[in-house]
């Protein structure tokens, strides 16, 4: 039988099946020896001696490290308008890691009571590139986030005080709590207890806050970043040169969609700001 995992404290497993039943679960040992189950994770299981016990991890198609978490839908890259001040630089960065690995990005921009209409500069040029914005200010979030969560395992991502916590929690009141037990539950010996959890929102579950925000790209080359950028790809193998980053070469399609307003320069300047770390291998930000 097939079910999901949702939660794991040490080698407890809570499982789900496709009709919503939960189930306490262990693992098979040989699977916690080798590449052990995580949250997300899609799994067979038997009754084994009356127990749930799974027996085989399905392959995943992609799997974060930090928090440990398999077969991540999308990312709800989170900003402020004001108070932090709305970054694109930071935005654009957070979106191209979430695109390397394989999850797509959304962009949710909180705090739109504290923000003037120049906000909207912003909104407009990433929704003509393509891109989800859900809004959100003091009172409302956006409807269509409801349907967007809906199935799917996202992660929130974003510095800290954009408004991670106050959205999670108008979306479900019962998070927060949740999650301030858990981290209280786990007070003590929380360096010996392995404790992850997906939490049920909106009809679908939401992960830990990823790594994302050291925004790192050591482990990236130019053409990993190249290729993480979603308003290119129209342009793929458009470019004279196949190898082409859209720099200086000649016959560039990109540069030259980028000159007649059909790709966002605001991408495009964050796009070579973080190529050129990358050729300079000063990395890390
Ligand atoms: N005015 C306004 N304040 C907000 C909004 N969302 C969050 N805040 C405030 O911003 C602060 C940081 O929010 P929090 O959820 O803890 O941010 P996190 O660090 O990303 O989890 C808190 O004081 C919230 O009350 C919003 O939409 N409008
Ligand atoms: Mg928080
Ligand atoms: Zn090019």
């Amino acid at each position: 039988m097939k079910a999901k995992i949702v939660k794991i404290i040490s080698n407890q497993y809570t499982i789900v099946d496709k009709d919503n039943n939960r189930y306490e679960a262990v693992a098979m040992g040989k699977l916690r020896l080798g590449d052990s189950p995580v949250v997300g994770d899609n799994v067979i299981f038997e009754f084994r001696d009356s127990k749930a016990t799974i027996e085989k991890i399905l392959p995943r198609k992609n799997h974060l490290i930090r928090p440990l978490i398999a077969n991540v839908d999308q990312a709800l890259i989170v900003m402020s308008a004001k108070n932090p001040e709305f970054s694109s630089a930071l935005v654009d960065r957070l979106i191209f890691l979430v695109v390397n690995v394989n999850i797509e990005p959304l962009i949710c921009i909180t705090k739109m009571d504290l923000s003037d209409d120049s906000i909207y500069d912003y909104i407009n040029d990433y929704r003509k590139s393509g891109y989800t914005v859900i809004l959100v200010d003091k009172d409302n979030v956006d409807h269509e986030l409801d349907e967007i969560l809906k199935d799917k395992i996202t992660v929130l991502t974003g510095q800290s005080g954009v408004g991670k916590s106050t959205l999670l929690n108008k979306l479900n009141p019962e998070f927060n709590l949740k999650t301030q037990e858990i981290s209280k539950a786990l007070g003590r010996g929380k360096h010996t207890t392995r404790h992850s959890e997906l939490h049920e929102v909106c009809g679908g579950l939401v992960g830990d806050t990823p790594g994302f925000s050291s925004l790192d790209f050591s482990h990236m080359d130019v053409y990993d970043l190249r290729n993480s950028v979603l308003d290119f790809r129209k342009y793929i193998n458009a470019c004279r040169f196949n190898d082409c980053l859209h720099q200086n070469e000649p016959g560039c399609k990109v540069k030259e969609a980028v000159d007649n307003g059909e790709v966002s320069s605001i991408r495009y300047n964050n796009y070579l700001d973080v190529l050129k770390s990358i050729q300079e291998r000063r990395v890390k930000y």
